[in-house]
């Protein structure tokens, strides 16, 4: 499939991907979801990709849903159009290996959802954040509801969902919203940078410590724990890369993974 609005380079086993629709301030319309479904797709199983980042061109990372083709929507079709990003977005979440939002400019309404469903966000200082929709008479509708509260707390959720106001970068970092704050020169090296450190890693260690650590915020403690130690056993052994590891570290050499 040839993307018009997703810009995907791959090197290194780090895939860049960026939105380049910067005349709509990157606004997600259906183009944009058929193109990041056929990309996660495509990608869910390539065993030579470790990381991934996401980010925009232009001035906005993303501006949010594409109001020009939701405004005439009926409810049947709002609903439809919602279901069909929360997918889209928990596809994305689900991926095996670790997805870093570099947001560069607004990320706002279906935007900060998007970056709500990667793993962690770095932005730069021109980065603004804010869940406007209450502006135009309507709640968040790929999962931001959901995403906000569990990642910043009930009152940061709630504060951004009812007044709509919008934050920079440093408010975004007290908050938790987003890891690390560069000059937006710096943006998507510091992100490309992070990306190659956990290409460098266990892949496999790196897959199940997503899988394991995501899936335990939706179970019980002691679920959790079961599914860890289960997957902490499956990385010993004979031919295992947790040997691999542990046996270069006290041979005192890089591990050959
Ligand atoms: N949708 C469509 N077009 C957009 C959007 C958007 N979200 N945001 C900006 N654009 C367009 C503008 O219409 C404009 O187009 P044109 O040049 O043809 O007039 C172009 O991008 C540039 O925008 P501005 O001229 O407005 O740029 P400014 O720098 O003056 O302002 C802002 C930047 C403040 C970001 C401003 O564009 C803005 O407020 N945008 C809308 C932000 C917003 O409300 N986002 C939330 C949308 S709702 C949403 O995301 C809900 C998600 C869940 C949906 C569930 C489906 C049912």
């Amino acid at each position: 499939m040839e993307y018009q609005i997703l810009n995907v380079a791959i090197n290194d086993g780090v895939v860049l991907v960026t939105l380049s629709r910067p005349q709509a301030l990157n606004a997600l319309n259906t183009l944009f979801f058929q193109e990041m479904d056929h990309l996660v797709a495509t990608i869910k199983n390539n065993l030579t990709v470790r990381a991934m980042v996401i980010t925009g061109e232009g001035k906005a990372f993303v501006a949010g849903a594409d109001i020009a083709e939701m405004v005439h929507k009926s409810s049947a079709e709002g609903s439809a159009f919602g279901r069909m990003g929360q997918n889209t977005f928990r596809s994305l979440e689900l991926l095996p290996f670790p997805v870093i939002a570099a947001i560069n400019g607004f990320a706002l309404g279906g935007g900060l959802e998007l970056a709500l469903s990667c793993d962690f966000r770095f932005a730069s200082t021109k980065a603004k954040f804010g869940q406007p929709e209450v502006n135009l008479g309507l709640i968040p509708g790929y999962a931001g509801t959901q995403r906000l509260p569990r990642l910043i707390g009930l009152a940061n959720a709630l504060f951004l969902l009812t007044t709509a106001e919008m934050i920079g970068a440093d408010e975004a970092l007290r908050m938790g919203l987003v890891q690390k704050v560069t000059e937006p020169e710096n943006l998507v090296e510091e992100a490309m940078r992070t990306a190659r450190l956990i290409a460098s890693k266990g892949p496999l260690a790196v897959q199940k410590v997503k899988a394991v650590t995501r899936s335990g915020m939706n179970a019980s403690f002691a679920a959790g724990c079961e599914n860890e130690a289960e997957n902490f056993g499956s990385l010993f052994g004979s031919g295992s890369q947790g040997e691999e590891g542990m046996k270069a570290f006290l041979e005192k050499r890089p591990p050959v993974w």
